[in-house]
Parts: C-alpha cells; sequence; structure tokens
C-alpha cells in the first residue's frame, strides 16, 4: 500500500496528490511545525521535510524523486529534460517563497535590504516573468506533471498571500483556469 506522508497545504505534497488523482494510496497528514508532528515527521524522514512516500518498506524522499518513482511504478511517462527545467525553476520560485515566509514567521523584517532576503527576491524576479511568459506560449496548456506543479505553487502563494496574482495576469488567469478541476478542489487547503 502507498502511503504519502504530508500536509494539505504544502505546495510540494498537493503536486503529488493532484498528479496521483485517482490512485488508491494513503494520506498521512502532519502538521510539521507542531511537537508531535515534527516526532512522528523524524521517523518517516530524517530530512524532516515532506512530501516523502512509503511503498511498503521502501521510503522515497523528494517530490522530484517520488515523481520518478511512482512514474516508473505505474507505468506513466517520465519528464523530458524541457519539463524538468521547468520543474526547476518552479521550485526555485516555491523555495524563495518559504525561506521569505520562514524568515517572516522568525521575525525577520523581509522588506530590509538583507542579503538571505535579496537572493529570494531577486530568484523570484528572474523566474516568475520566465514562468508567465511560458504560460502564454502555452508550455503549461497539457494539465500534466509541470502544469500540476505550476498550479500547486500559485494557489498556495495566493492562499498564503505571499504574492498578488493580479501583478501577473498570465499567471492569474491559468490559475483561475484549473480551480474548477475535480482533484483541485479535493486537494484545497481552505
Ligand atoms: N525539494 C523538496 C522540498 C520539500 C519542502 O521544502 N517541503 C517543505 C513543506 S512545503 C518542508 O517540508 N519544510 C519543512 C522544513 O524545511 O523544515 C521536495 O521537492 O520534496
Amino acid at each position: 500500500m502507498l502511503k504519502l506522508v504530508g500536509s494539505t497545504p504544502s505546495p510540494y505534497v498537493r503536486r503529488i496528490r493532484v498528479w496521483l488523482d485517482d490512485i488508491d494510496y494513503e494520506f498521512v497528514e502532519l502538521d510539521i511545525y507542531s511537537e508531535s508532528g515534527r516526532t512522528a515527521l523524524q521517523n518517516y524522514n530524517p530530512a524532516m521535510k515532506i512530501p516523502m512516500l512509503l511503498d511498503d518498506e521502501q521510503p522515497v524522499y523528494d517530490s522530484r524523486v517520488i515523481f520518478r518513482y511512482l512514474s516508473e511504478k505505474l507505468d506513466r511517462p517520465a519528464l523530458t529534460i524541457a519539463q524538468e527545467n521547468q520543474l526547476t525553476l518552479i521550485d526555485a520560485a516555491v523555495d524563495a517563497h518559504i525561506i521569505l515566509l520562514i524568515s517572516a514567521r522568525s521575525g525577520i523584517d523581509t522588506e530590509q535590504d538583507m542579503l538571505l532576503c535579496n537572493l529570494q527576491r531577486n530568484r523570484l524576479a528572474q523566474t516568475l516573468p520566465v514562468l508567465s511568459d511560458w504560460v502564454a506560449e502555452g508550455i503549461f496548456s497539457q494539465w500534466e506533471y509541470p502544469a500540476i506543479c505550476l498550479f500547486s505553487m500559485l494557489d498556495w502563494v495566493s492562499f498564503r498571500e505571499l504574492l498578488d496574482l493580479s501583478a501577473w495576469p498570465q499567471l492569474q488567469a491559468f490559475h483561475n483556469a484549473q480551480l474548477a478541476r475535480p482533484q483541485v478542489q479535493a486537494t484545497d487547503p481552505r
């Protein structure tokens, strides 16, 4: 039996859940910032990150490796290098937002001129226009894994109020266009 360990808000977990769609698996939901959640998490993944997958005795860490593992197991197509690159930019933008969010929760003023925050803002300033252009070019027009990953990021940044999508009309239109999908609604953290 497949067991996916994660949380409902995590964009890295949600991408796997949306992609798995009709596949039967157990979802182990953790609050990774609570004491009990952290205790449980350390038994599942010493890296202390979600998602992690357990396929009977086989642990699989990291959403990219989980995707590769399950693609092979479920006989689904592997990603092309172009799609891997799309994921890399999406992940860079997600990670930059996560670092800014955790910094703010740690009491850091993320608006200040500080290397840690400047690097993340710089990364977002570089990745978001490329992702927006790719949406305009139709790169994400198929509801495949890269589009699912982009959606999961955009829905999470809206949910956490980290990015005003109205400043990014292409990204906002893409986000809105997916909201009625049943897998999207079934995994909505709100
Ligand atoms: N590269 C990892 C990133 C996973 C990740 O950063 N997950 C976040 C939740 S969205 C997490 O577990 N954060 C906990 C921490 O950093 O302590 C993946 O693709 O699975």
